[in-house]
């Protein structure tokens, strides 16, 4: 029996039906994260990284009412058209699913759904966190609480550097959600191969990452890891320049008084105008990677 909000897509069910890889993608960088047609690239490029690396992707968006678990070609162009349509987190998900039309799931949306269908690794750019100034602002993504409630694996290129990620790691550790360097003693930086900063666990390889999903659930530990890949080296940003577009653009943004979910799709994009677009490249890039690596994860976890 599936749950009546979840409409899953034919080869995905069969492929949970048989115990194959799986690997989730979200969609509100579809909807919010990237420009159209890049997002639709970039939808297309993470899933045929799937593939690629032996698991069936299920990019999961919100359609008409239902959480849709898997999107066929022409469902990921019309989403990546869409214009409009509502950025969806564990707080409104069930208030979209009352309305008509496409609405992007982030983070913490595309874990309770990807959770709900049966499959425990999903692939992302990066996860939301304590944006700057969130000490003040009590600005924080759900993405955070998330983690520390749903179990599911993330494999992301680290905490998105337009957040103040040292405050990022100390939520995560508060909470209890394993955050682990992969290949790396350093977490990522997102747009960098670099943070500056230690990540706090470091696993070699899927076989390696395997284990330890196993033994957090062996002990009865029910909550997301966060997998941190850095970047291919051709497409990063070295750490002091991308930091300085940064800045600016967290200042442009708080000076055009945006606040709240708008913040990070205009950070985002403001960073994209700021660097000709560099940062798009290096986005498309990283989160590509994250999802060949969430395969190999996949792959590894059915075996
Ligand atoms: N990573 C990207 N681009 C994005 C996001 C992540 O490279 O657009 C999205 C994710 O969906 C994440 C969300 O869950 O931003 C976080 O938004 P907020 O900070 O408002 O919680
Ligand atoms: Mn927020």
């Amino acid at each position: 029996m599936t749950h009546p909000l979840l409409a899953i897509a034919p080869p995905v069910a069969r492929a949970l039906a048989d115990g194959a890889p799986l690997v989730a993608l979200e969609s509100t960088l579809i909807t919010h994260g990237l420009p159209y047609p890049d997002n639709v690239a970039a939808a297309r490029r993470s899933e045929a990284a799937v593939v690629a690396n032996g698991a069936l992707p299920a990019t999961i968006a919100l359609h008409d009412g239902r959480i849709r678990v898997g999107l066929d070609d022409a469902s990921l162009e019309d989403l990546g058209q869409a214009r409009g349509v509502p950025k969806v987190s564990r707080q409104n998900l069930a208030g979209v699913l009352g309305r008509p039309g496409w609405a992007g799931t982030t983070v913490s949306a595309t874990m309770i759904a990807a959770h709900l269908a049966g499959i425990g690794v999903f692939a992302t750019g990066g996860i939301g966190g304590v944006h700057r100034g969130g000490e003040d602002s009590l600005d924080i993504s759900a993405d955070l609480d998330e983690l520390a409630r749903t179990p599911v694996s993330v494999v992301c290129a680290g905490p998105k550097s337009i957040l103040d990620v040292p405050r990022t790691l100390e939520v995560l550790e508060t909470r209890g959600v394993p955050v682990v360097g992969w290949g790396t003693d350093e977490l990522p930086g997102f747009h960098s191969r670099t943070s500056g900063l230690r990540a706090p666990l470091r696993v070699e390889d899927a076989a390696d990452a395997a284990g330890l999903v196993r033994r957090q659930r062996a002990l009865g530990l029910d909550t997301g890891i966060l997998f941190c890949v850095p970047i291919p080296e051709a497409a990063a940003i070295p750490r002091e320049e991308i930091e300085q577009v940064i800045v600016r653009a967290v200042a442009d943004t708080e000076a055009a008084g945006i606040h709240g979910p708008a913040s990070t799709p205009a950070v985002l994009a403001r960073v994209a105008e700021l660097t000709d677009g560099r940062s798009v490249i290096a986005n498309l890039a990283l989160i590509e990677h994250d999802a060949a690596v969430a395969a190999s994860l996949a792959v590894a976890l059915a075996d």
